[in-house]
């Protein structure tokens, strides 16, 4: 009797799990039938064999089936490249025997020439979210990638993937920014693809200006900004779109699969992490709350997140601006992703990430390019501007868990209008036409707000008395004297005991203290980075 219990169990588990295969196969079935580059072996030496509709990894003795994405048919191919020759284009930059494939990228080159311009990659979303669905009607987005020196592999990848796996009503435009490249081929030639524009910085701008500078330019009304070394999935654009659509003050991500830096595998990334921060303002990956988890009992539905990673976002293009786009004095590359996530949470709006949007990316171990002012420092100096434009009393712990921050110039001076607040012979002050560019600017306009300070040097801005009218002078600095206490109102510098704000009264006039009206042009101060 017990034998034959066990028997039944038995039985009726194998025929559950049987069920629950076919189940998640039909569920996910594609709906035309697969293209013949489909039954191709793909991700040699992965063990990954595709046959249509599906990706069988042979494991030991298991057989998993997968679901993965289509390349598109050979006489899609046509239409979508337009009159580029993709094949001349990826032949001219070839590995030579010999060479390191990590050395220029900081990923494996040979391997990513290797895989050509397309792949079949595995569909990582919750088998829930093929059964969403999307207006009909949702808006176009310009897609803007910025790249210095991206491999010119891994590009055509992120454009062929967005074109392929996109519906073609949603793409207004590729837009391009080439961050001064050695080759201004590497985008020129990319532009005989239907959709996609290249603009070329002539000098090398970082990611953060190149991006603004694309979004500028862009002409539909949702932005979506991409890494130059990714893969977009299926149906990667509409959850975001919709989303955006339907709140246009919510930036969205979606979850960033692992593109493999050594073999180039697509790898899915957990859905169950959201963007966070340490103090020192490094990025990391948490722990959805436990509480928040529990209470998930969709898991096609949103996830908040403090902060984005920052590379891979949709937003919609006045909300971008609105917030006054990104911080255009930071470099290079780093600290934008906190710098717009705090705007975009303080200023009333919400980030999520998407967990039926996967993007896959490459993540590197090394910077491939160099920083012209050094690593270390640009991101001390980026992750200074967004800890003191925004975290208030926070940024004591910050400065706290990186000391080294303290004192580093994040390069302001004081401007107003087309003038500059200068130091005259000993302790005189006043405004003169801004003279010199980046390290060649004056001592004498050179400023800095570490509050509560505002530096020169060895010497600070003091006021003489504490009522309105009272001029400002230069004194030894010292953080205990009340007189050089100062703290940011708006674009007005305010007095923090006497309440009064920094005023240039006439231009050449010496500056005083007057009762607060940040509207004023007089009372308007606007910081400006010095490289
Ligand atoms: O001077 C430069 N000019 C550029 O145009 C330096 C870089 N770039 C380009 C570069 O070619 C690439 O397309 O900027 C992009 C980002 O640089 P990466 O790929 O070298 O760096 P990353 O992947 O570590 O970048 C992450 O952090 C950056 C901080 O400034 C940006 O926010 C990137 O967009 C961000 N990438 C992602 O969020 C993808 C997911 C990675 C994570 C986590
Ligand atoms: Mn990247």
């Amino acid at each position: 009797m017990r034998r034959i219990r066990a028997n039944a169990i038995a039985i009726l588990t194998v025929a559950w799990i049987l069920g629950t295969f076919y189940y998640l196969w039909q569920d996910n079935k594609p709906q035309s039938s697969p293209s013949s580059s489909a039954s191709q072996t793909r991700g040699r030496g992965h063990g990954q064999k595709v046959i249509p509709g599906r990706l069988e990894i042979h494991r030991d003795d298991r057989t998993i089936p997968l679901i993965v994405t289509q390349p598109p048919r050979a006489e899609q191919q046509g239409q979508l490249l337009g009159s580029f020759d993709e094949k001349a284009y990826l032949a001219a930059k070839q590995l030579k025997p010999g060479d390191d494939p990590y050395k220029d990228h900081a990923f494996n080159l040979q391997e990513s020439d290797r895989l050509g311009s397309e792949r079949a990659i595995r569909d990582t979303r919750h088998y829930r979210c093929a059964a969403l669905t999307y207006d009909t009607d949702l808006p176009s987005t310009s897609i803007v990638i910025t790249f210095h020196n991206e491999a010119r592999s891994t590009l055509l990848r992120t454009i062929k993937s967005v074109l392929m796996r996109s519906p073609p009503s949603l793409i207004q435009e590729i837009i391009l920014i080439d961050d001064f490249s050695s080759d201004p081929e590497d985008c020129q030639l990319l532009t005989q693809i239907p959709k996609v524009r290249c603009l070329r910085n002539g000098r090398r701008e970082g990611l953060i200006r190149s991006r603004v500078r694309g979004a500028n330019t862009a002409s539909a009304s949702i932005l979506t900004f991409l890494d130059s070394h990714c893969e977009v999935n299926t149906d990667w654009l509409q959850p975001m779109i919709q989303r955006v659509k339907e709140d246009h003050t919510r930036v969205v991500s979606p979850i960033i699969d692992v593109i493999s830096l050594d073999n180039f595998a697509y790898l899915a990334a957990s859905a169950d992490l959201r963007g966070g921060f340490d103090w020192s303002l490094h990025f990391k990956w948490e722990q959805i709350p436990i509480e928040q988890k529990m209470a998930r009992s969709d898991p096609t539905q949103a996830i908040r997140t403090p902060v984005i990673a920052g590379g891979i976002f949709v937003m919609d293009r006045s909300w971008f601006n609105h917030l006054g786009q990104y911080d255009t004095h930071m470099d290079i590359w780093g600290g934008e992703n906190f710098e717009l996530s705090f705007r975009v949470w303080l200023c009333g709006g919400s980030l999520e990430i998407l967990p039926c949007s996967r993007v896959g990316h490459v993540f590197r171990k090394r910077h491939p390019y160099d920083f012209p002012e050094g690593n270390a420092l640009t991101y001390i100096k980026n992750t200074r501007r967004a800890a003191e434009v925004w975290m208030d009393e926070y940024k004591q712990y910050y400065y706290s868990a990186r000391p080294s921050a303290q004192g580093k110039a994040f390069g302001s001076v004081l401007k107003q209008g087309g003038l500059c607040l200068e130091t005259r012979g000993t302790d005189g002050l006043g405004l003169a036409e801004c003279r010199g560019l980046g390290a060649n600017r004056p001592q004498s306009q050179r400023w800095e707000l570490i509050e509560p300070l505002i530096r020169q040097q060895d010497l600070c801005l003091a006021i003489s008395a504490f009522t309105a009218g009272s001029k400002v002078k230069m004194e030894p600095c010292n953080t205990k004297e009340p007189r050089q206490k100062w703290k940011p109102k708006g674009t007005a510098l305010q007095h923090m005991v006497s309440g009064l704000c920094l005023d240039s009264q006439t231009p050449m006039g010496p500056p005083v203290i007057l009762q607060c009206r940040p509207q004023m042009a007089s009372q308007s101060w606007e910081p400006q980075v010095i490289t």
